[in-house]
């Protein structure tokens, strides 16, 4: 079987998301010390900041590893040319369509993977050269697209020659070896690592994520454009219900989400602070090491062990 594995030089054919001040340094060399792909989440953070970050990882890590760039970011360009200085031998992308970026990349060798929301940018990716696409549905965490991860990955399986990375919904071995059936070559775990012993968020955040049940998250932003999943708190209630009331203007909600991300990762206030996570929370039932993540979701797979092959 041809997977990610190949690809990447990994032990499990896993990826981290790139989680927005959550995917640190610390949160990525755990998952690459455990056979998966650890990625620093540039999310809005600064040049400087993303290097400082590469340059710690290093010395945690002598595995693979990558950065994901949030294209939404006023910095995604100068992070763009850092991660070739820098020699990060991966890249994924977020929020955006990273065509300009492709050719240097790949000319400096790097392997990269953007997010995916449809058919049509999957297939404008591979002709400009992508190694592979990251399909995420509808059930992740954070910014989504409206299509469910069950539809969308084997729409774009059929469609693209080169790998599809199954994200949105996947928790465990079953979700793991579901994407394999839909068509996808890996998969990208987020949520289920948001309760890891090594991920750097409040534990508040983290005991709100093992603590929900399926239908704890929800949509903010709809109608912004910038549709978010989070957990179900006042906050996310406050917001909703502004989004109904024609009197209040985008500014004023905006003002409300400001660095709420923030404030749940690093205050751990569970009432106003945004708690990302995607519909998979439900199935995340205590806090583990990463190691024990990955194994659980590989080791038991019908796949991984050759009892089938897709
Ligand atoms: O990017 C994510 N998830 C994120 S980014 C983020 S930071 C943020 N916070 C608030 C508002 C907005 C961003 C939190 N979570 N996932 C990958 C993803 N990419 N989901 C959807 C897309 C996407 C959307 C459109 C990728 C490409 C795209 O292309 C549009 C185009 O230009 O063709």
């Amino acid at each position: 079987m041809s997977d990610l594995r190949d690809l990447l030089g990994i032990k499990y054919p896993v990826i981290q998301g790139g989680m927005a001040n959550i995917a640190t340094h610390e949160l990525a060399a755990a998952v690459s010390n455990a056979g998966g792909l650890g990625l620093i989440g540039s999310g809005g953070w600064d040049v400087d900041r993303v290097r400082d970050e590469i340059r710690s990882l290093k010395k945690l890590t002598d595995k693979p590893f990558g950065v994901n760039i949030m294209l939404m970011s006023p910095h995604a360009k100068d992070i763009s040319d850092m991660v070739i200085e820098e020699g990060v031998p991966v890249v994924t992308t977020g929020a955006g369509n990273p065509g300009e970026y492709i050719e240097k990349w790949k000319n400096a060798n790097i392997k990269v993977i953007p997010v995916v929301p449809s058919v049509a940018l999957g297939i404008r990716m591979q002709r400009a050269g992508a190694d592979a696409v990251i399909v995420e549905g509808t059930e992740a965490g954070g910014h989504v697209g409206e299509l469910t991860t069950f539809t969308l990955v084997p729409q774009v399986s059929d469609a693209l020659d080169i790998p599809v990375i199954a994200a949105g919904g996947i928790a465990d071995h079953r979700g793991f070896d579901a994407a394999f059936v839909l068509g996808a070559k890996g998969v990208q775990i987020g949520t289920v690592l948001l309760a890891s012993e090594e991920c750097p968020i409040h534990v508040n955040y983290k005991n709100k994520v093992v603590s929900a049940k399926d239908t704890d998250t929800v949509v903010t932003g709809r109608n912004t454009g910038a549709p978010v999943r989070v957990l179900k708190n006042k906050m996310a209630k406050a917001y909703l219900k502004m989004a109904k009331d024609p009197n209040i203007t985008l500014e004023e909600m905006e003002k409300l989400t400001l660095g709420s991300l923030r404030k749940a990762v690093f205050d751990g206030d569970i009432h106003y602070g945004s708690l990302m996570a995607g519909q998979s929370a439900g199935l995340v039932k205590s806090i583990r090491p990463v190691k024990d993540i990955l194994a659980s979701i590989c080791e038991p797979s019908l796949l991984f062990t050759g009892k089938i092959d897709v």
